[in-house]
Order: structure tokens, then sequence, then C-alpha cells
């Protein structure tokens, strides 16, 4: 039925907006004396903002900056917070969620070709697939820092279906937001959604099932991931 299951990073593979992003956003901000700190509800709507670059300068104007300099601030910023998601990634700092090597295992199992499509920065997310799945999982992996859109722009999956070669309706999408699962479907691609705790309440029209984790999806025998494994 299907060639590839296309993977989203932020929030599916990995609970990084959790486990990462918003506390190394923080320690950014206080490390440059500024006087901001994200809790889980502000960041839980900032998230509708993607790209953490965007993010920041959208909050910093939001704040009293104006845009010229809430550009800067947040370009610098955003390399900061990179950095030290970088040291979280190497130094083990996060885990791939539960149910996912099992899930990827069966994939793997039943030669479908894997990929990853995601907004977030190659600088982190790089050593986060190598550390995490080993180099050669993924046979192809476009992030943020290749394209021009991010999601819910379909960019980063128009571009990982052109590398696979594939067209939309051999692929399946694995999105945990609705900005992921409007990239996937913009894309032609076919999305399930797999929720965390920042997502569960979004709305998911369209999707091809929804499930609360990688437990639930792999047991549900007649849904759409499990069609291509034996
Ligand atoms: C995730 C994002 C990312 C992360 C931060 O969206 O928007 O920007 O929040 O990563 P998705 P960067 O899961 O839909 O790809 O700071 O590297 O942008
Ligand atoms: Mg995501």
């Amino acid at each position: 039925p299907y060639a590839a299951v296309v993977f989203d990073v932020d929030g599916t593979l990995v609970d990084s907006e959790r486990d990462g992003h918003r506390p190394a956003f923080n320690a950014a901000f206080a490390a440059n004396r500024l006087p901001y700190r994200w809790d889980t509800g502000e960041y839980g709507r900032l998230l509708a903002i993607t790209g953490g670059r965007r993010r920041l300068a959208a909050y910093l104007e939001s704040r009293g900056h104006d845009a010229g300099e809430a550009a800067g601030l947040a370009a610098r910023l955003h390399r900061d917070k990179t950095e030290r998601m970088r040291d979280l990634v190497t130094n083990g700092g996060i885990a791939a969620r539960p149910g996912l090597r099992e899930l990827l295992r069966e994939l793997v199992s039943a030669r479908v070709r894997l990929a990853v499509a995601t907004t977030g920065t190659r600088d982190w997310v790089a050593p986060l697939l190598d550390r995490l799945f080993g180099p050669d999982l993924f046979e192809v992996v476009v992030t943020g820092s290749e394209i021009g859109a991010l999601k819910p722009d379909p960019a980063a999956y128009v571009e990982v279906l052109r590398r696979l070669g594939l067209p939309a309706s051999r692929a399946v999408a694995v999105e945990d937001s609705a900005n992921g699962l409007r990239a996937a479907l913009a894309a032609g691609l076919a999305c399930v959604v797999v929720t965390n705790d920042y997502t569960r309440r979004q709305d998911f029209t369209g999707a091809a099932a929804v499930y609360p984790g990688f437990g639930a999806c792999r047991a549900d025998r007649g849904g759409p991931l499990a069609a291509g494994i034996p």
C-alpha cells in the first residue's frame, strides 16, 4: 500500500518541546540577562508559531521590542538556544518517545522506507537522529535549515518526496501537531497524528487517524500504518 513513512521530529520522534526547547529558550533568556521566562502554558500558545527564531521574534515584538531590534535579538537568542539544544542532545538528555522504537523496527522489517521532515534546525536535528537512531535509519532527512518556508507550508514534505522519488500517494506522514498535519496534507500525504501534552486538544480534521501515543498506534491493527506491516 505505501512505500515510505515520513516522520516529524519535534513532538513526534521525541518530546523535544517539553524536554529540550522550552528549557533551552529559558536558559538563553537568562544567559542574556533578559527578564523573560516561558512557562508551559505560554509556550504551548507560542508553538502556533513554527520555527524557534520566528517564535522568538514574534514574542519579543509582543513585549514591545521594535521589529528590527526583535529580529536581531531573536537571531542571537536562537543561536544560543540551538547550542544548548545540541549540548543536551549529545549528552543524552532527550529520549525517543515510548513505543516508537518498536514501531520503527516493524517498519524496517516490512521494508518500508523511512524519512524525516522537520521544521527544526539541522544543527541539533542531525546529532539527535544520529544518537537515538544511528546514521542509517532514515534514508532522507529534510530540516528547516534546507527549506524556505516552515510548516504549515508543505515545502519540507515536498522536498522529502522529491528525494525519495515517490508520489505523495505512496507515503504516510506521522505528526504530533495541527501545523504539521496541515503541512503533510497540503503536500498530498495521508497523515497519522500521535499527540502529546502540548498538542492533544488541537484540531486534527483530515487526519487518517489520531492516537495518544505510539503504543495505541501499534495496537490499532486495522489502522493506516498497520496497512504496510505484515
Ligand atoms: C517544531 C518547531 C521548531 C521547534 C524549535 O515544529 O516549530 O521550531 O519548536 O526548533 P514541527 P528550532 O514539529 O512541526 O517541525 O528552534 O530549531 O526552530
Ligand atoms: Mg511536531
